[in-house]
């Protein structure tokens, strides 16, 4: 009887770990061949949705690379910007400003540089002035 529930927990626990797993690092709805189409990331910041476009997808190091920011409904009056960083490590500061295009929709460009380190896990964080910042985690292509 014991035994047997020490096995359900384990493998509750296994099942769990693995949806954690697969949440954390899931890149959101996107083709994970190199493309000229924009990837498309969805997140929250507080409580405002979040779209995040990159073009191309995935976005290659050491070359300008389109950043669109969607903000359904949003009632900030701030442009919002992007800073590239990378986790656990001083990649210096990397902000992309956005300006407002007449679709709604803010732009701007930027440059993820190649890491030392030979690592492509980067981080986008998407700040809407007086709504949060919403973190994107994603691989820069080779
Ligand atoms: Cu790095």
């Amino acid at each position: 009887m014991w035994k047997n529930r020490r096995r359900i927990v384990a493998l509750a626990l296994l099942i769990g770990a693995t949806i954690y797993i697969s949440y954390r690092f899931w890149d959101g709805p996107v083709d994970r061949r190199h493309s000229e189409t924009a990837g498309t990331l969805r997140g929250v910041a507080g409580g405002q949705e979040v779209l995040l476009s990159i073009t191309p997808w995935p976005p290659p190091a050491m070359r300008e690379v389109d950043f669109t920011v969607s903000l359904p409904g949003y009632a900030g009056t701030g442009s919002p910007y992007v800073d590239l960083s990378m986790a656990g490590m001083e990649m210096g500061r990397n902000r992309v400003d956005l300006s407002r295009g007449a679709d709604g929709r803010y732009r701007g460009t930027g440059v993820f540089v190649r890491c030392p380190s030979g690592m492509h896990d980067w981080e986008a964080t998407v700040t809407a002035p007086g709504a949060g910042k919403a973190v994107f985690r994603f691989a820069v292509a080779d």
